[in-house]
Protein backbone atom coordinates (compact mmCIF):
# COMPACT_ATOMS: atom_id res chain seq x y z
CA UNK A 1 0.00 0.00 0.00
CA UNK A 2 1.44 3.10 -0.98
CA UNK A 3 2.44 6.05 1.79
CA UNK A 4 0.54 8.57 -0.12
CA UNK A 5 -3.21 7.97 0.89
CA UNK A 6 -2.67 7.61 4.39
CA UNK A 7 -0.32 10.40 5.33
CA UNK A 8 -2.18 12.98 3.31
CA UNK A 9 -5.35 13.00 5.51
CA UNK A 10 -7.87 15.63 5.28
CA UNK A 11 -5.82 19.23 6.21
CA UNK A 12 -9.32 20.42 8.02
CA UNK A 13 -9.09 17.33 10.59
CA UNK A 14 -9.64 18.92 13.88
CA UNK A 15 -8.43 16.58 16.72
CA UNK A 16 -11.63 16.14 19.22
CA UNK A 17 -12.05 17.33 22.40
CA UNK A 18 -10.61 14.08 24.71
CA UNK A 19 -7.22 14.18 22.50
CA UNK A 20 -6.70 17.88 22.10
CA UNK A 21 -7.10 17.77 26.46
CA UNK A 22 -4.23 14.87 26.74
CA UNK A 23 -2.31 16.84 24.33
CA UNK A 24 -2.77 20.26 25.75
CA UNK A 25 -2.16 19.14 29.65
CA UNK A 26 1.15 17.63 28.79
CA UNK A 27 2.09 20.92 26.57
CA UNK A 28 0.91 23.07 29.48
CA UNK A 29 3.00 21.60 32.36
CA UNK A 30 6.17 21.53 29.97
CA UNK A 31 5.62 25.41 29.05
CA UNK A 32 5.17 25.67 33.09
CA UNK A 33 8.07 23.52 33.93
CA UNK A 34 10.27 25.62 31.05
CA UNK A 35 9.41 28.94 32.39
CA UNK A 36 10.63 27.67 35.97
CA UNK A 37 13.22 26.26 34.49
CA UNK A 38 14.57 29.72 32.79
CA UNK A 39 14.46 31.86 36.04
CA UNK A 40 16.70 29.41 37.61
CA UNK A 41 18.92 29.74 34.11
CA UNK A 42 19.01 33.18 34.31
CA UNK A 43 19.96 33.27 38.20
CA UNK A 44 22.51 30.78 38.35
CA UNK A 45 23.90 32.27 34.91
CA UNK A 46 24.55 35.67 36.54
CA UNK A 47 25.88 33.45 39.50
CA UNK A 48 28.48 32.11 37.47
CA UNK A 49 29.18 34.73 35.56
CA UNK A 50 30.42 36.87 38.67
CA UNK A 51 27.69 39.47 38.01
CA UNK A 52 24.92 38.38 40.84
CA UNK A 53 26.03 36.46 44.53
CA UNK A 54 23.11 33.56 45.67
CA UNK A 55 21.97 34.26 48.81
CA UNK A 56 23.40 31.72 50.58
CA UNK A 57 19.89 29.65 51.04
CA UNK A 58 20.45 29.08 47.58
CA UNK A 59 22.93 27.34 46.87
CA UNK A 60 24.16 27.54 43.61
CA UNK A 61 24.04 23.52 42.61
CA UNK A 62 20.80 23.66 43.80
CA UNK A 63 19.83 26.01 41.30
CA UNK A 64 21.82 24.15 38.52
CA UNK A 65 20.15 20.60 39.48
CA UNK A 66 16.56 22.37 39.59
CA UNK A 67 17.25 24.35 36.23
CA UNK A 68 18.39 20.82 34.43
CA UNK A 69 16.05 18.65 36.34
CA UNK A 70 13.30 21.38 35.18
CA UNK A 71 14.49 22.22 31.56
CA UNK A 72 16.25 18.86 30.02
CA UNK A 73 14.25 16.63 31.91
CA UNK A 74 10.65 18.08 32.47
CA UNK A 75 9.93 20.48 29.90
CA UNK A 76 11.07 17.92 26.88
CA UNK A 77 9.35 14.66 28.23
CA UNK A 78 6.10 16.56 28.95
CA UNK A 79 5.97 18.33 25.58
CA UNK A 80 6.85 15.36 23.37
CA UNK A 81 4.49 13.08 24.85
CA UNK A 82 1.77 15.89 24.37
CA UNK A 83 3.20 16.30 20.98
CA UNK A 84 3.42 12.93 19.92
CA UNK A 85 -0.07 11.88 21.00
CA UNK A 86 -1.17 14.79 19.56
CA UNK A 87 0.55 13.35 15.99
CA UNK A 88 -0.80 9.87 16.55
CA UNK A 89 -4.45 11.29 16.72
CA UNK A 90 -3.88 13.67 13.79
CA UNK A 91 -3.11 11.02 11.88
CA UNK A 92 -5.17 7.90 12.15
CA UNK A 93 -8.49 9.79 11.50
CA UNK A 94 -8.59 13.13 14.99
CA UNK A 95 -8.71 11.15 17.90
CA UNK A 96 -7.31 8.63 20.37
CA UNK A 97 -9.37 5.69 21.19
CA UNK A 98 -10.33 5.42 25.14
CA UNK A 99 -7.68 2.82 26.35
CA UNK A 100 -5.21 4.60 24.67
CA UNK A 101 -6.41 8.09 26.48
CA UNK A 102 -7.14 6.47 29.88
CA UNK A 103 -2.94 5.15 29.68
CA UNK A 104 -1.70 8.86 28.51
CA UNK A 105 -3.77 10.47 31.69
CA UNK A 106 -2.16 7.80 34.20
CA UNK A 107 1.01 8.69 32.56
CA UNK A 108 0.26 12.31 32.81
CA UNK A 109 -0.83 11.73 37.02
CA UNK A 110 2.11 9.81 37.45
CA UNK A 111 4.73 12.15 35.95
CA UNK A 112 3.05 14.83 37.72
CA UNK A 113 3.13 13.36 41.29
CA UNK A 114 6.72 12.25 40.50
CA UNK A 115 7.56 15.69 39.29
CA UNK A 116 5.79 17.10 42.65
CA UNK A 117 8.28 14.79 44.98
CA UNK A 118 11.29 15.82 43.13
CA UNK A 119 10.43 19.31 43.42
CA UNK A 120 9.93 19.35 47.05
CA UNK A 121 13.33 17.59 47.33
CA UNK A 122 15.11 19.91 45.29
CA UNK A 123 13.63 23.05 47.17
CA UNK A 124 14.16 21.80 50.26
CA UNK A 125 17.88 21.32 49.54
CA UNK A 126 18.05 17.60 49.66
CA UNK A 127 18.79 16.75 46.07
CA UNK A 128 21.48 18.92 45.16
CA UNK A 129 23.02 16.47 42.54
CA UNK A 130 22.64 17.91 38.94
CA UNK A 131 20.55 16.70 36.59
CA UNK A 132 22.51 13.27 36.30
CA UNK A 133 22.32 12.55 40.03
CA UNK A 134 26.07 10.55 39.92
CA UNK A 135 26.55 9.03 42.69
CA UNK A 136 28.02 8.80 45.05
CA UNK A 137 26.42 12.46 44.94
CA UNK A 138 23.63 11.28 47.51
CA UNK A 139 19.95 12.41 47.31
CA UNK A 140 17.25 12.29 49.37
CA UNK A 141 15.40 9.05 48.15
CA UNK A 142 12.48 11.01 47.41
CA UNK A 143 14.38 12.63 44.69
CA UNK A 144 14.89 9.00 43.17
CA UNK A 145 11.26 8.36 43.36
CA UNK A 146 10.34 11.21 42.13
CA UNK A 147 12.42 10.94 38.93
CA UNK A 148 11.07 7.04 38.61
CA UNK A 149 7.56 7.48 38.50
CA UNK A 150 8.52 10.70 35.74
CA UNK A 151 9.95 7.55 34.41
CA UNK A 152 7.02 5.00 34.69
CA UNK A 153 4.66 7.87 33.71
CA UNK A 154 6.21 8.49 30.18
CA UNK A 155 6.13 4.78 29.42
CA UNK A 156 2.34 5.14 30.35
CA UNK A 157 2.18 7.44 27.59
CA UNK A 158 4.31 5.42 25.26
CA UNK A 159 1.73 2.43 25.73
CA UNK A 160 -1.22 5.05 25.09
CA UNK A 161 0.18 5.53 21.73
CA UNK A 162 1.12 2.09 20.81
CA UNK A 163 -2.35 0.65 21.63
CA UNK A 164 -3.61 3.53 19.29
CA UNK A 165 -1.33 2.97 16.50
CA UNK A 166 -2.68 -0.83 17.05
CA UNK A 167 -5.99 0.27 17.17
CA UNK A 168 -5.86 1.78 13.67
CA UNK A 169 -3.74 -1.04 12.08
CA UNK A 170 -6.38 -3.64 13.11
CA UNK A 171 -8.87 -1.80 11.09
CA UNK A 172 -6.19 -0.65 8.44
CA UNK A 173 -5.08 -3.88 7.64
CA UNK A 174 -2.14 -3.96 5.14
CA UNK A 175 -1.56 -0.19 4.99
CA UNK A 176 1.35 1.24 6.78
CA UNK A 177 0.86 3.40 9.98
CA UNK A 178 0.92 7.37 9.31
CA UNK A 179 4.55 8.54 9.07
CA UNK A 180 3.81 10.87 12.15
CA UNK A 181 2.24 7.70 14.30
CA UNK A 182 5.38 5.65 12.86
CA UNK A 183 7.61 8.12 14.60
CA UNK A 184 5.54 8.21 17.85
CA UNK A 185 5.97 4.92 18.28
CA UNK A 186 9.49 4.56 17.16
CA UNK A 187 10.43 7.10 19.65
CA UNK A 188 8.54 6.12 22.51
CA UNK A 189 9.90 2.37 21.50
CA UNK A 190 13.28 3.52 21.32
CA UNK A 191 12.47 4.95 25.25
CA UNK A 192 11.53 2.04 26.55
CA UNK A 193 15.02 0.32 25.60
CA UNK A 194 16.70 3.70 26.84
CA UNK A 195 15.44 4.24 29.77
CA UNK A 196 15.76 0.58 31.11
CA UNK A 197 18.89 1.43 32.26
CA UNK A 198 18.20 4.63 34.15
CA UNK A 199 15.35 2.76 35.85
CA UNK A 200 18.00 -0.30 36.95
CA UNK A 201 19.94 2.09 38.60
CA UNK A 202 17.38 3.85 40.06
CA UNK A 203 15.69 0.62 41.41
CA UNK A 204 18.31 -1.64 42.18
CA UNK A 205 20.74 1.29 43.68
CA UNK A 206 20.05 4.75 44.43
CA UNK A 207 17.04 3.94 45.88
CA UNK A 208 18.02 1.14 48.49
CA UNK A 209 21.21 3.15 49.04
CA UNK A 210 19.65 6.55 49.78
CA UNK A 211 17.47 4.55 52.53
CA UNK A 212 19.94 3.04 53.78
CA UNK A 213 19.01 -0.57 53.04
CA UNK A 214 22.39 -1.08 51.72
CA UNK A 215 25.29 0.91 53.09
CA UNK A 216 27.61 1.14 49.86
CA UNK A 217 27.28 1.78 46.09
CA UNK A 218 28.94 0.69 43.19
CA UNK A 219 29.54 3.90 41.39
CA UNK A 220 31.04 2.67 38.26
CA UNK A 221 27.67 0.47 37.64
CA UNK A 222 25.74 3.34 38.56
CA UNK A 223 27.17 5.23 35.85
CA UNK A 224 27.49 2.74 33.37
CA UNK A 225 23.81 2.01 33.18
CA UNK A 226 22.79 5.92 33.30
CA UNK A 227 25.07 6.64 30.53
CA UNK A 228 23.34 3.18 28.86
CA UNK A 229 19.99 6.09 29.40
CA UNK A 230 22.01 9.19 28.99
CA UNK A 231 22.58 9.05 25.28
CA UNK A 232 19.36 7.60 23.48
CA UNK A 233 17.64 10.39 25.86
CA UNK A 234 19.21 12.78 24.04
CA UNK A 235 17.62 11.16 20.99
CA UNK A 236 14.63 10.82 22.57
CA UNK A 237 14.68 14.46 22.70
CA UNK A 238 15.63 14.93 18.87
CA UNK A 239 13.43 12.72 17.40
CA UNK A 240 10.83 14.38 17.89
CA UNK A 241 11.93 17.99 16.49
CA UNK A 242 13.38 15.70 13.41
CA UNK A 243 9.14 14.08 13.47
CA UNK A 244 8.54 18.15 12.85
CA UNK A 245 10.78 18.79 10.78
CA UNK A 246 10.30 15.69 8.45
CA UNK A 247 6.23 15.76 8.16
CA UNK A 248 5.27 19.34 9.31
CA UNK A 249 7.26 21.89 8.15
CA UNK A 250 6.63 20.42 4.07
CA UNK A 251 3.35 21.56 4.84
CA UNK A 252 4.08 24.89 5.99
CA UNK A 253 6.59 25.41 3.56
CA UNK A 254 4.16 24.33 0.82
CA UNK A 255 6.35 21.38 -0.40
CA UNK A 256 6.44 18.05 0.10
CA UNK A 257 8.03 15.69 2.16
CA UNK A 258 11.05 14.20 0.52
CA UNK A 259 10.57 10.37 1.27
CA UNK A 260 8.26 8.68 3.68
CA UNK A 261 10.68 5.86 3.35
CA UNK A 262 13.87 7.68 4.12
CA UNK A 263 11.99 9.22 6.79
CA UNK A 264 11.32 5.90 8.22
CA UNK A 265 14.73 4.50 7.64
CA UNK A 266 16.54 7.28 9.73
CA UNK A 267 13.89 6.57 12.52
CA UNK A 268 14.43 3.07 12.49
CA UNK A 269 18.42 3.62 12.18
CA UNK A 270 18.19 5.63 15.41
CA UNK A 271 16.39 2.42 17.37
CA UNK A 272 19.33 0.43 16.04
CA UNK A 273 22.48 3.00 17.13
CA UNK A 274 21.19 4.86 19.95
CA UNK A 275 21.94 2.58 22.92
CA UNK A 276 25.11 0.87 21.98
CA UNK A 277 26.99 4.08 22.49
CA UNK A 278 27.19 5.11 26.18
CA UNK A 279 30.80 5.16 26.80
CA UNK A 280 31.31 7.87 24.29
CA UNK A 281 30.17 9.60 27.68
CA UNK A 282 32.68 7.83 29.72
CA UNK A 283 35.35 7.47 27.29
CA UNK A 284 37.66 9.28 30.65
CA UNK A 285 36.09 7.38 33.12
CA UNK A 286 38.08 3.95 34.70
CA UNK A 287 36.89 0.71 34.77
CA UNK A 288 35.98 0.17 31.00
CA UNK A 289 38.75 -1.35 28.95
CA UNK A 290 39.52 0.80 26.08
CA UNK A 291 38.50 -1.07 23.34
CA UNK A 292 34.96 -1.57 24.35
CA UNK A 293 35.42 2.23 24.52
CA UNK A 294 36.65 2.54 21.26
CA UNK A 295 33.59 0.23 19.74
CA UNK A 296 31.38 2.33 21.30
CA UNK A 297 33.05 5.14 19.84
CA UNK A 298 32.49 3.45 16.28
CA UNK A 299 29.12 2.82 16.84
CA UNK A 300 28.49 6.80 17.88
CA UNK A 301 29.98 7.46 14.48
CA UNK A 302 27.32 5.68 12.74
CA UNK A 303 24.63 6.92 14.52
CA UNK A 304 25.72 10.04 13.40
CA UNK A 305 24.31 9.03 9.69
CA UNK A 306 21.04 9.15 10.48
CA UNK A 307 21.33 13.31 11.04
CA UNK A 308 23.30 13.58 7.97
CA UNK A 309 20.03 11.61 6.53
CA UNK A 310 17.75 13.84 7.36
CA UNK A 311 19.90 17.21 6.57
CA UNK A 312 20.21 15.69 3.30
CA UNK A 313 16.01 15.17 3.36
CA UNK A 314 15.66 18.71 4.63
CA UNK A 315 17.91 20.43 1.87
CA UNK A 316 15.71 18.77 -0.58
CA UNK A 317 12.61 19.35 0.77
CA UNK A 318 13.36 23.16 0.51
CA UNK A 319 14.64 23.48 -2.61
CA UNK A 320 12.31 21.46 -3.98
CA UNK A 321 9.75 23.50 -2.28
CA UNK A 322 11.54 26.57 -3.45
CA UNK A 323 11.22 25.91 -6.89
CA UNK A 324 8.18 24.77 -7.34
CA UNK A 325 6.97 28.17 -5.96
CA UNK A 326 9.21 29.70 -9.01
CA UNK A 327 12.79 30.07 -7.09
CA UNK A 328 15.27 30.05 -10.03
CA UNK A 329 19.45 29.49 -10.32
CA UNK A 330 21.69 27.74 -7.73
CA UNK A 331 20.48 29.43 -4.75
CA UNK A 332 17.19 31.25 -5.73
CA UNK A 333 14.54 29.09 -4.16
CA UNK A 334 16.32 29.46 -1.15
CA UNK A 335 14.48 33.49 -1.21
CA UNK A 336 10.98 31.78 -1.56
CA UNK A 337 10.74 30.19 1.77
CA UNK A 338 8.11 31.77 4.07
CA UNK A 339 11.02 33.71 5.98
CA UNK A 340 8.27 35.34 8.00
CA UNK A 341 6.42 32.48 9.15
CA UNK A 342 7.30 31.62 12.93
CA UNK A 343 6.41 28.06 12.28
CA UNK A 344 8.63 27.70 9.43
CA UNK A 345 11.59 30.37 10.94
CA UNK A 346 11.92 29.13 14.38
CA UNK A 347 12.78 26.01 13.97
CA UNK A 348 14.86 26.47 10.86
CA UNK A 349 17.02 28.83 13.57
CA UNK A 350 17.28 25.48 15.35
CA UNK A 351 18.48 23.35 12.29
CA UNK A 352 21.10 26.08 11.72
CA UNK A 353 22.38 25.49 15.00
CA UNK A 354 22.15 21.42 14.69
CA UNK A 355 25.02 21.88 12.22
CA UNK A 356 27.58 23.36 14.39
CA UNK A 357 25.75 21.62 17.72
CA UNK A 358 26.57 18.20 15.68
CA UNK A 359 29.41 19.28 14.64
CA UNK A 360 30.71 19.33 18.39
CA UNK A 361 29.21 16.15 19.03
CA UNK A 362 31.36 14.89 16.93
CA UNK A 363 34.28 16.65 18.30
CA UNK A 364 33.08 15.05 21.36
CA UNK A 365 32.91 11.42 20.54
CA UNK A 366 36.41 11.60 18.52
CA UNK A 367 38.02 9.67 21.63
CA UNK A 368 41.32 11.59 21.51
CA UNK A 369 39.30 15.11 21.10
CA UNK A 370 37.06 14.53 24.17
CA UNK A 371 40.38 14.26 26.15
CA UNK A 372 40.71 17.94 25.58
CA UNK A 373 36.70 19.27 26.30
CA UNK A 374 35.73 16.59 28.57
CA UNK A 375 34.00 18.28 32.04
CA UNK A 376 34.76 21.43 30.43
CA UNK A 377 32.27 24.19 29.55
CA UNK A 378 32.22 23.31 26.42
CA UNK A 379 30.33 20.36 26.49
CA UNK A 380 27.59 23.06 28.68
CA UNK A 381 27.98 24.64 25.02
CA UNK A 382 27.66 21.28 22.72
CA UNK A 383 23.86 20.54 25.12
CA UNK A 384 23.03 24.09 24.28
CA UNK A 385 23.39 23.97 20.92
CA UNK A 386 21.75 20.42 20.55
CA UNK A 387 18.96 20.29 23.41
CA UNK A 388 18.62 23.97 24.07
CA UNK A 389 18.58 25.24 20.60
CA UNK A 390 17.78 22.77 17.82
CA UNK A 391 15.14 20.97 19.82
CA UNK A 392 14.03 23.94 22.03
CA UNK A 393 13.63 25.67 18.69
CA UNK A 394 11.51 23.02 17.17
CA UNK A 395 8.91 23.00 20.05
CA UNK A 396 8.69 26.25 20.21
CA UNK A 397 7.64 26.36 16.68
CA UNK A 398 5.39 23.38 17.01
CA UNK A 399 3.99 25.36 19.92
CA UNK A 400 2.41 28.23 17.84
CA UNK A 401 0.52 25.83 15.30
CA UNK A 402 -0.47 22.91 17.98
CA UNK A 403 -1.57 24.99 21.18
CA UNK A 404 -4.23 27.03 19.16
CA UNK A 405 -5.22 24.15 17.12
CA UNK A 406 -5.98 22.02 20.88
CA UNK A 407 -7.97 25.18 21.93
CA UNK A 408 -9.42 26.29 19.02
CA UNK A 409 -8.00 29.65 18.30
CA UNK A 410 -5.66 31.22 15.64
CA UNK A 411 -2.29 32.01 15.61
CA UNK A 412 -2.41 35.72 14.71
CA UNK A 413 -0.21 38.35 13.17
CA UNK A 414 0.96 39.45 16.61
CA UNK A 415 1.61 36.23 17.76
CA UNK A 416 3.49 35.33 15.07
CA UNK A 417 5.70 38.27 15.02
CA UNK A 418 6.21 38.19 18.47
CA UNK A 419 7.38 34.45 17.98
CA UNK A 420 10.31 35.68 15.53
CA UNK A 421 10.75 38.30 17.79
CA UNK A 422 11.54 35.69 20.30
CA UNK A 423 13.46 33.41 18.43
CA UNK A 424 15.85 36.54 17.62
CA UNK A 425 15.84 37.13 21.13
CA UNK A 426 16.49 32.96 21.77
CA UNK A 427 19.23 32.75 19.06
CA UNK A 428 21.02 35.78 19.77
CA UNK A 429 21.47 34.42 23.49
CA UNK A 430 22.57 31.03 23.11
CA UNK A 431 25.16 32.47 20.47
CA UNK A 432 26.45 34.02 22.89
CA UNK A 433 26.07 31.59 25.56
CA UNK A 434 26.90 28.86 23.71
CA UNK A 435 29.87 30.21 21.90
CA UNK A 436 31.59 31.56 24.73
CA UNK A 437 30.65 28.55 26.14
CA UNK A 438 32.46 26.47 23.60
CA UNK A 439 35.87 28.72 23.67
CA UNK A 440 35.90 28.71 27.88
CA UNK A 441 35.63 25.17 27.55
CA UNK A 442 39.24 24.99 24.52
CA UNK A 443 41.00 27.05 27.39
CA UNK A 444 39.75 24.75 29.95
CA UNK A 445 37.06 26.27 31.92
CA UNK A 446 35.44 23.61 33.95
CA UNK A 447 32.07 22.46 34.01
CA UNK A 448 29.91 21.86 37.14
CA UNK A 449 31.38 24.32 39.49
CA UNK A 450 30.28 27.70 40.95
CA UNK A 451 31.69 30.96 40.33
CA UNK A 452 35.65 30.94 41.36
CA UNK A 453 38.54 33.06 40.33
CA UNK A 454 40.24 30.40 42.03
CA UNK A 455 42.46 32.91 44.39
CA UNK A 456 42.97 35.21 41.89
CA UNK A 457 44.91 33.08 39.94
CA UNK A 458 45.89 35.16 36.21
CA UNK A 459 44.76 32.35 33.86
CA UNK A 460 41.22 32.41 35.45
CA UNK A 461 40.85 35.92 35.45
CA UNK A 462 41.56 36.16 31.97
CA UNK A 463 38.35 34.00 31.83
CA UNK A 464 35.70 36.47 33.12
CA UNK A 465 34.98 38.43 30.35
CA UNK A 466 33.90 36.09 28.08
CA UNK A 467 32.15 34.63 31.41
CA UNK A 468 30.56 37.72 31.79
CA UNK A 469 29.39 36.83 28.03
CA UNK A 470 27.82 34.01 29.49
CA UNK A 471 25.83 35.99 31.59
CA UNK A 472 24.73 38.69 28.95
CA UNK A 473 23.17 35.54 26.78
CA UNK A 474 21.60 33.56 29.97
CA UNK A 475 19.41 37.06 30.07
CA UNK A 476 18.91 37.20 26.65
CA UNK A 477 17.50 33.81 27.39
CA UNK A 478 15.24 34.28 29.89
CA UNK A 479 13.71 37.50 28.38
CA UNK A 480 13.37 35.27 25.47
CA UNK A 481 11.56 32.38 27.90
CA UNK A 482 9.59 35.05 28.92
CA UNK A 483 8.36 36.22 25.43
CA UNK A 484 7.63 32.28 24.84
CA UNK A 485 5.89 31.67 27.82
CA UNK A 486 3.75 34.85 27.44
CA UNK A 487 2.74 33.48 23.92
CA UNK A 488 1.64 30.47 25.50
CA UNK A 489 -0.92 32.02 27.60
CA UNK A 490 -2.01 34.16 24.65
CA UNK A 491 -2.59 30.89 22.29
CA UNK A 492 -4.10 29.09 25.06
CA UNK A 493 -6.53 31.45 26.85
CA UNK A 494 -6.70 34.65 24.86
CA UNK A 495 -6.50 34.42 20.92
CA UNK A 496 -9.55 34.76 18.81
CA UNK A 497 -11.53 31.53 18.11
CA UNK A 498 -10.77 29.90 14.98
CA UNK A 499 -9.11 27.12 13.25
CA UNK A 500 -5.44 26.99 13.07
CA UNK A 501 -4.57 23.99 10.47
CA UNK A 502 -2.46 21.18 11.88
CA UNK A 503 0.41 20.93 9.11
CA UNK A 504 0.83 17.25 8.06
CA UNK A 505 3.23 16.83 4.59
CA UNK A 506 2.36 14.50 1.95
CA UNK A 507 5.20 12.41 0.46
CA UNK A 508 6.69 13.88 -3.00
CA UNK A 509 6.58 10.20 -4.53
CA UNK A 510 4.27 6.93 -4.03
CA UNK A 511 6.83 4.79 -2.07
CA UNK A 512 5.96 1.40 -0.90
CA UNK A 513 6.78 0.92 2.80
CA UNK A 514 9.10 -2.31 3.08
CA UNK A 515 7.16 -5.00 5.37
CA UNK A 516 10.42 -5.01 7.78
CA UNK A 517 9.87 -1.83 8.66
CA UNK A 518 6.68 -2.67 10.89
CA UNK A 519 7.76 -5.82 12.19
CA UNK A 520 8.65 -4.07 15.66
CA UNK A 521 9.71 -7.65 17.56
CA UNK A 522 12.53 -7.99 14.16
CA UNK A 523 13.66 -4.73 14.68
CA UNK A 524 14.17 -4.80 18.47
CA UNK A 525 15.71 -7.97 18.90
CA UNK A 526 17.89 -6.34 16.50
CA UNK A 527 18.25 -3.19 18.62
CA UNK A 528 19.00 -6.25 21.64
CA UNK A 529 21.43 -8.10 20.22
CA UNK A 530 23.76 -5.00 19.33
CA UNK A 531 23.01 -3.68 23.04
CA UNK A 532 24.45 -6.84 24.68
CA UNK A 533 27.17 -6.84 21.96
CA UNK A 534 28.36 -3.38 23.45
CA UNK A 535 27.16 -3.69 26.92
CA UNK A 536 27.59 -7.87 28.16
CA UNK A 537 30.91 -7.75 28.68
CA UNK A 538 31.86 -4.66 30.32
CA UNK A 539 28.34 -5.08 32.64
CA UNK A 540 29.96 -7.95 33.72
CA UNK A 541 33.27 -6.83 34.50
CA UNK A 542 32.11 -3.84 36.35
CA UNK A 543 30.12 -5.88 38.53
CA UNK A 544 32.37 -9.52 38.93
CA UNK A 545 35.04 -6.76 39.50
CA UNK A 546 33.20 -4.57 41.33
CA UNK A 547 35.35 -1.13 42.99
CA UNK A 548 34.93 -0.55 46.73
CA UNK A 549 31.53 0.10 47.41
CA UNK A 550 31.17 3.89 48.14
CA UNK A 551 29.04 5.38 51.28
CA UNK A 552 27.44 8.37 49.56
CA UNK A 553 28.59 12.27 50.35
CA UNK A 554 26.67 14.94 50.19
CA UNK A 555 28.67 17.59 48.44
CA UNK A 556 25.99 20.87 49.00
FE1 LIG B 1 25.79 15.15 22.46
C1 LIG B 1 27.42 15.17 25.50
C2 LIG B 1 28.28 13.27 21.11
C3 LIG B 1 24.03 14.90 19.50
C4 LIG B 1 22.98 16.38 24.02
N1 LIG B 1 25.29 15.69 24.38
C5 LIG B 1 26.12 15.64 25.48
C6 LIG B 1 25.40 16.10 26.64
C7 LIG B 1 24.12 16.40 26.23
C8 LIG B 1 24.08 16.15 24.80
C9 LIG B 1 22.98 16.88 27.09
O1 LIG B 1 30.67 11.63 22.09
C10 LIG B 1 25.98 16.27 28.05
C11 LIG B 1 25.66 15.16 28.97
C12 LIG B 1 26.26 15.45 30.31
O2 LIG B 1 25.62 16.16 31.10
O3 LIG B 1 27.39 15.02 30.58
N2 LIG B 1 26.12 14.30 20.63
C13 LIG B 1 27.21 13.59 20.29
C14 LIG B 1 27.10 13.17 18.89
C15 LIG B 1 25.90 13.66 18.43
C16 LIG B 1 25.28 14.33 19.55
C17 LIG B 1 28.11 12.38 18.10
N3 LIG B 1 23.89 15.59 21.87
C18 LIG B 1 23.37 15.40 20.61
C19 LIG B 1 21.99 15.80 20.60
C20 LIG B 1 21.69 16.22 21.87
C21 LIG B 1 22.90 16.08 22.65
C22 LIG B 1 21.09 15.73 19.40
C23 LIG B 1 20.42 16.73 22.44
C24 LIG B 1 19.30 16.88 21.81
N4 LIG B 1 27.53 14.41 23.15
C25 LIG B 1 28.39 13.62 22.46
C26 LIG B 1 29.49 13.19 23.34
C27 LIG B 1 29.23 13.73 24.59
C28 LIG B 1 28.00 14.48 24.45
C29 LIG B 1 30.63 12.35 23.01
C30 LIG B 1 30.07 13.55 25.87
C31 LIG B 1 31.06 14.62 25.98
C32 LIG B 1 31.81 14.56 27.27
O4 LIG B 1 33.03 14.57 27.22
O5 LIG B 1 31.20 14.53 28.36
C33 LIG B 1 25.33 13.43 17.05
O6 LIG B 1 24.09 12.81 17.15
C34 LIG B 1 25.23 14.69 16.25
C35 LIG B 1 24.82 14.44 14.80
C36 LIG B 1 24.28 15.69 14.14
C37 LIG B 1 24.68 16.19 12.98
C38 LIG B 1 24.07 17.46 12.48
C39 LIG B 1 23.05 17.24 11.35
C40 LIG B 1 22.39 18.54 10.99
C41 LIG B 1 21.08 18.70 10.74
C42 LIG B 1 20.54 20.10 10.47
C43 LIG B 1 20.46 20.38 9.01
C44 LIG B 1 20.20 21.85 8.79
C45 LIG B 1 19.48 22.35 7.78
C46 LIG B 1 19.34 23.84 7.67
C47 LIG B 1 18.84 21.53 6.76
C48 LIG B 1 25.75 15.55 12.16
C49 LIG B 1 20.12 17.57 10.72
C50 LIG B 1 20.44 24.33 6.78
C51 LIG B 1 20.36 25.76 6.46
C52 LIG B 1 21.41 26.57 6.24
C53 LIG B 1 21.21 27.96 5.85
C54 LIG B 1 22.82 26.11 6.42
CU1 LIG C 1 25.84 10.97 24.01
Amino acid sequence: MPAESQAVGLQNVQLDRPAARLSLAHVLVAFLAFGIAAIFGMLQGLDRGGVITLPKWLNYYQVLTAHGVYMALLFTTFFIIGFLFSGVARTTGGSLPAPARRLGWIGWWLMVIGTLMATVEVLAGNASVLYTFYAPMKASPYFYIGAALLVVGSWFGGYGMFVATHIWKKKNRGKPTPLLAFMAVATMALWQIATIGVALEVLLQLIPWSFGWVPTINVLLSRMLLWFFGHPLVYFWLLPAYAMWYVNIPRIIGGKVFSDTLARTSFLLFILLSTPVGFHHQLLDPGIPPQWKFFHVVLTLMVVVPSLMTAFSLFATFEMAGRAKGGTGLFGWFKKLPWGDARFMVPFMGMVAFIPGGAGGIVNASYQLDEVVHNTIWVTGHFHLTVGTAVAMTFFGIAYWLIPHLTGRKLTPAANRAGLIQAVVWGTGMLLMSGSMHYLGLLGVPRRTAYTTYMNDPTALSWMPLQGVMAVGGVLLFIGAMIMVGNVIYLTWFAPKGFEEYPVGEPAQQEEVPRLYERWPVIISLAAVLILVAYAYPLIDVIQNAPPGAPGIRTW
